[in-house]
């Protein structure tokens, strides 16, 4: 693997996939704000060979066009939570108001296992800080399982009518709406049953249909449902995306941006020492079915053209 580029605002063409190969980065969730694509990835530090994430902070990246990508300084790590002992696992950043929030999971120091924090910034770049001083969704808040990583993932959509949601989950899926404010629950937390949930809930709408796309079975492939209400009910669609290489995870974005879809992932790609716990983003198109379904994903070395 080559060095890393000293950041900040270090300028990367990615002209193939993965398309960072100079650190590995995992788990990305994009967001489009005015003219650019913010990137937000995990980043998998783990030694060659480790098995076990190593995961301290998240990194974030901003394109005009989805190819030539600028690093910026790393905004925020899981110990900027003062109540958390580490572990910065998949993340979602959503704007309101001109406000950023960053929905993030990290391993709670007091409360046995994950948790999901809330930081905020005016920057989608940062600074960002804690927004509470506390975990938004701690693991005992939820008790249908006993495994203690199911509190993770988190995914926040905005309805139309201005009202937000947070889904999330480790083999149970929840969700909840959200007060204005953007850090409180709103209500009770509900339970979403799909064929073979896994992780990686992300929440989308293209016309008048929702989209909940979520990671299934382990090693794990991307499937999909909609749904008319983003309350649901939600109808199972099928597979969006095959295993990708070399990952028993993945882990998707989908934005829209410039006329065109996206699809982003994470795989194991680099070699010698990509892998599970090693991961790099990835980026290909996104294309819709006259009905609203969406095609299977075609993963490819090349990756995406510069959008115009
Ligand atoms: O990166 C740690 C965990 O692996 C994420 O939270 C999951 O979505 C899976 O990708």
């Amino acid at each position: 693997m080559a060095s890393a580029p000293s950041v900040p605002d270090t300028t990367i063409k990615a002209t193939s996939n993965p398309i960072f190969t100079h650190k590995y980065t995992a788990d990305p969730a994009a967001l489009v704000y005015k003219d650019k694509v913010y990137l937000y990835a995990g980043h998998d530090e783990a030694p060659a060979k480790r098995e076990g994430y190593v995961m301290h902070e998240w990194l974030v990246f901003s394109s005009p066009d989805m190819v030539t990508w600028t690093e910026h300084q790393s905004p925020l790590k899981a110990k900027d939570f003062a109540w958390a002992k580490g572990e910065a696992w998949a993340s979602h950043v959503i704007e309101r108001d001109g406000k950023f929030y960053w929905y993030s999971t990290v391993e709670h120091a007091a409360i046995r296992g994950k948790a999901i924090g809330v930081a905020v910034s005016d920057s989608p770049l940062g600074p960002f800080k804690d927004a509470r001083g506390t975990a938004l969704i701690t693991n005992d808040m939820t008790t249908e399982t006993k495994i203690n990583w199911n509190d993770i993932d988190p995914a926040v959509f905005i309805d139309d009518n201005g009202q937000a949601y947070l889904f999330w989950g480790n083999t149970t899926l929840h969700y909840a709406k959200l007060k204005k404010n953007m850090t409180e629950l709103d209500g009770p937390i509900n339970t979403i049953k799909l064929p073979h949930f896994t992780e990686a809930p992300w929440v989308h709408k293209r016309k008048d249909w929702y989209y909940l796309s979520y990671a299934y079975q382990f090693p794990e492939k991307t499937a999909y449902a909609m749904s008319k209400n983003i309350e649901g009910p939600w109808e199972y669609k099928g597979i969006l995306n095959e295993l990708a290489g070399n990952s028993n995870t993945n882990h998707q974005a989908i934005i829209d941006f410039k006329g065109k879809s996206y699809f982003i992932y994470h795989n194991g790609g680099i070699q010698p020492e990509g892998g599970s716990f090693r991961r790099s983003v990835c980026i290909d198109y996104l294309d819709y079915n006259k009905d609203g379904t969406m095609k299977r994903v075609a993963m490819t070395s090349e990756g995406v053209k510069p959008a115009k």
